[in-house]
């Protein structure tokens, strides 16, 4: 494989929600037994999990919609209708999760970050079952002769991008030797030649000194310009970001142009604070490569000042002959170690599914109300239309039912204040409803709703706190923005 696939955007979408039942007990000589539908099976969820077993997003390349399984439908006799198995997506470690924008695909924020194998995160949520119409028996009500339909699932746009997972890069110039030291240190065999730009894709290789063992990533050769771009490495720049320490590899000859080796050291440096000052702060030790080459001592002695002065640790090998590789790899791997012990401290667990659920959950229940034309206006949120999606239209009491569940969400209120009046009409999706005035229901409705209510009944439905009631200019006016946030 040539091409090193390390970002891709898929589409996810969990299972559909069965629906529920409508049906009644049959009995012999009892005309119409009660209500016994079975709800509809929950759809099943997909979720995006890290594996040790996996290196590559290779696997996302090709193929780019994924489904998890649907719930079937209740039926008769109070029998539920199956669960929708769950779809679990593998993903090497070091993968980040975003969320994009449907429309621009543009990255809307991280979902998460699985660093650890076995970590996973639910994208996209598979819908609920429909309610049997055993659920909506009330004091009044005795023979619902409706179910509810099953809830769409979610479908969302994600973008899987794979970091590099190394403990150190090694970063340079162009053929300073960093392939030849990655081949030194570990059972890597990255090509090697004398051209610039030999490497093009990250190379990892996993090194074994002493006590010691860590992962080393050979990174395509930096050049002056690589924070804005100019050359390979730059796109490789941002896998640098996760390692813990930097090995600045320089070439102590100067290359086929005779350059200044403390003037090669400065120019990566400067690349490096150029592209994120983060990077620049990183640990770091610089190696002066090819120490085989004769009468270097003196640029050996001058590269070693500039180093110390920064801070920074120095070694003087040859990868060719194999002189101070040893001592390298060692101190490497203590160094290595003590950081990893560091960051172990501050490695508190992220609970990705909360964050980010609470998150699509308030975006969810949030509508906004706009007038569409004179006598018309339209509702819009994900909540509102997914309930009119659930809705069985050729049933009036299914109808009535969601009338009262928009009340007590407060559409109805929404609506009033954005000059919606009785025989107006409102659009919800595809489906348009004469309006009745928020007046109608108000008061509790719990009691009528019974069951039902309590049932599906969540606090989001006094979401009226979340809306966004909007003017669009068209003399529709509300003040809520205002008022609520
Ligand atoms: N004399 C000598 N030559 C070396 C040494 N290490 C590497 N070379 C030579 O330097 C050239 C470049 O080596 P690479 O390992 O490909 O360099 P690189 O930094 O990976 O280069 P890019 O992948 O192009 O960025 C090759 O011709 C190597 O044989 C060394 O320690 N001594
Ligand atoms: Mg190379």
């Amino acid at each position: 494989m040539s091409q090193f696939t390390d970002i891709c955007r898929i589409n996810v979408k969990g299972g559909d929600g069965g629906a529920g039942c409508m049906s009644f007990r049959r009995e012999a000589f009892v005309p119409k037994g009660g209500p016994d539908g079975g709800d509809g099976g929950r759809g099943g969820d997909v979720w995006i999990q890290a594996s040790a077993q996996l290196s590559s997003l290779i696997d996302y390349r090709y193929k780019h919609h994924f489904r998890a399984e649907r719930g079937t439908h209740g039926r008769g006799g109070r029998k539920d209708g199956k669960a929708g198995e769950d779809l679990v997506l593998k993903v090497p470690m070091g993968t980040v999760v975003r969320e994009l924008d449907p429309e621009s695909q543009e990255p809307l924020f991280e979902i998460a970050d699985l660093t650890h194998d076995g970590e996973r995160v639910i994208v996209a949520p598979g819908g609920a079952g429909g309610l049997g119409n055993t659920h909506f028996v009330t004091s009044v009500r005795r023979a619902p002769a409706f179910a509810q339909l099953g809830e769409p699932a979610e479908e969302h746009w994600i973008e899987l991008e794979m970091k590099l997972m190394a403990d150190a890069a090694l970063v340079g110039l162009p053929s300073v030797g960093k392939s030849s030291l990655i081949a030194r240190m570990s059972a890597a065999r990255p090509k090697i030649a004398d051209y610039p730009f030999t490497t093009l894709v990250p190379n990892l290789g996993m090194v074994r000194a002493g006590e010691y063992s860590y992962v080393v990533a050979d990174v395509p050769g930096l050049i002056e310009g690589a924070s804005e771009g100019r050359g390979l490495g730059h796109q490789f720049l941002r896998h640098i970001e996760r390692t813990a320490l930097i090995m600045h590899v320089v070439d102590i000859t100067g290359g086929f142009e005779g350059r200044d080796p403390v003037e090669d050291y400065r120019v990566i440096n400067e690349e490096l604070r150029a592209y994120a000052q983060d990077l620049a702060d990183r640990p770091q030790i610089v190696v002066a490569n090819k120490c085989d080459v004769s009468g270097m001592e003196e640029r050996v002695a001058e590269l070693k000042r500039a180093a110390l002065d920064d801070g920074h640790a120095f070694f003087a090998v040859s990868a060719v002959t194999g002189a101070g590789m040893k001592t390298l790899m060692l101190e490497c791997g203590k160094l290595v170690a003590e950081l990893r012990a560091e960051l172990a401290h501050d490695d508190a667990p992220v609970v990705y599914d909360e964050r980010w659920e609470r998150r699509r959950q308030a975006r969810e229940k949030r509508f906004r109300v706009f007038q569409e034309e004179p006598g018309a206006f339209r509702v819009e949120g994900t909540q509102v239309e997914r309930l009119v999606v659930q809705t069985d239209w050729e049933n009036e009491e299914a109808i009535v039912y969601l009338q009262r569940r928009f009340a007590r969400m407060g559409v109805d209120a929404a609506l009033e204040k954005a000059g919606c009046r009785a025989g107006d009409e409102v659009r919800i999706t595809g489906r348009a409803f004469t309006f009745e005035g928020a007046d109608e229901f108000d008061g509790p409705v719990d009691e009528d709703i019974g069951v039902a209510a309590a049932d599906i009944d969540d606090s989001s439905d006094s979401c009226i706190d979340d809306s966004v009631v909007e003017d669009n200019g068209t003399g529709a006016h509300s003040d809520e923005d205002e008022s609520r946030r």
